[in-house]
């Protein structure tokens, strides 16, 4: 069962272990806003899924493992029975489709706000600094406030609420999980020297600063085989105000300690949102280099850049985001290399139908 590193076409099957996807073509999470009371996934997020799912795998939006793990308003858990329920219609909808989708694991750590906590709480992370940034609330942009460092007696808490977010999954009816290590929230938070300045086991050295994140990823593997288990990070994005003085060997001992631990390696490889090139002169594929598995590639890939990418070896899988929100039927439309419609920013985060499930299929 090992993992297939052929050469391939966008548009072949891919097998590793007894993961099945139809093509190659992989959803990026993408956060949209759009939860019920008590953060359930509602009707119109299972419309949602279940218009994308001729990707190989949709691998959902951002979904909270706790109350203390949310960051915006409107984004789905997966905690609670009632967000179970919720994200049984989507899994049920998509595999009806033909589809397969993975949820994504979510802590925010410090990019959050008292308005969003239980009992106005402050956010936590690693260490009491403050992210420059404003938080999406009720009250609609608000500035971040200076989180509380976590105690180190908190820390297998953290871990037991991603166990049991990843045995939910399962009982929602998922192909598997992602977790989300990247983008300045918490785990990233742990990984970055900008952010973590602890001087206890998950601080101060890169082993240390790594710990948390693989000590998530092996109570995820406790629940699910690796095949199943994907980790995304983003080495060189300076989203949410994160950063590291030396990313390069900092994410050279992630990939090479997720090496054969899990199945996918899901790698921004340039800026979150942004540019591919960050002006860094580091190749944004080195992770690749270190880790065995199946690479999954993403940032800003067009149809020609993706087709070259996996021709010439260099992933297995590539996920696209912002125009799978405007395209439900991108694949089709890669396929034939048709037009793809035009996103409308403005529907992008909260709100109804509109900007959600409309987008016209060709
Ligand atoms: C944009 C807005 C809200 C959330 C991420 C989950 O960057 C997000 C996110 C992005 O991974």
């Amino acid at each position: 069962m090992p993992t297939q590193t052929t050469p391939a076409d966008l548009f072949e099957p891919f097998t590793s272990g007894d993961l099945k996807l139809a093509n190659r073509i992989v959803m990026a999470p993408l956060t949209r806003s759009r939860a019920l009371a008590g953060d359930i996934p509602g009707p119109l997020t299972v419309e949602y899924y279940r218009q994308r799912a001729s990707a190989g795998l949709l691998i959902s939006e951002a979904s909270q493992v706790s109350p203390q793990g949310k960051g915006y308003i409107q984004t789905p858990g997966i905690y609670s029975a009632g967000q179970i329920a919720g994200w049984r219609q989507v899994t049920d909808a998509v595999h009806a489709a033909g589809g397969k989708i993975f949820i994504q694991l979510w802590h925010v750590g410090r990019i959050s706000h008292p308005d969003l906590q239980p009992d106005g709480a402050l956010p936590v992370a690693p260490s009491a600094i403050k992210a420059e940034g404003t938080a999406f609330t009720g009250k609609g942009m608000v500035a971040l406030e200076t989180p509380r460092a976590l105690e180190l007696a908190e820390l297998p808490g953290i871990v037991a609420d991603y166990r049991r977010a990843a045995e939910n999954a399962r009982a929602a009816g998922f192909d598997g999980v992602e977790i989300h290590a990247a983008n300045g929230y918490l785990l990233d938070q742990f990984l970055r020297d900008k952010s973590n300045q602890r001087s206890d086991a998950y601080g101060g050295g890169i082993e240390n600063r790594a710990r948390l994140l693989l000590e998530v990823t092996d109570a995820v593997l406790e629940v699910w085989a690796k095949e199943r288990v994907a980790v995304r990070l983003s080495p060189l994005s300076t989203f949410n105000d994160i950063d590291d003085s030396d990313p390069v060997p900092l994410f050279t001992y992630v990939a090479q300690q997720l090496s054969g631990r899990i199945g996918i390696l899901h790698a921004i490889e340039g800026a979150t949102g942004g540019p591919r090139d960050t002006g860094r002169g580091i190749a944004p594929d080195f992770l690749r280099a270190h880790f065995a598995g199946t690479y999954l590639a993403n940032n800003g890939y067009t149809r020609e850049l993706a087709i070259d990418t996996l021709a010439a070896g260099r992933a297995e899988l590539i996920a696209f985001g912002r125009p799978f929100i405007a395209n439900p039927d991108l694949v089709e439309r890669l396929r034939r290399n048709a037009p793809l419609n035009e996103l409308d920013a403005s529907t992008l985060y909260g709100g109804d139908e509109h900007g959600y499930t409309d987008y016209p299929t060709l």
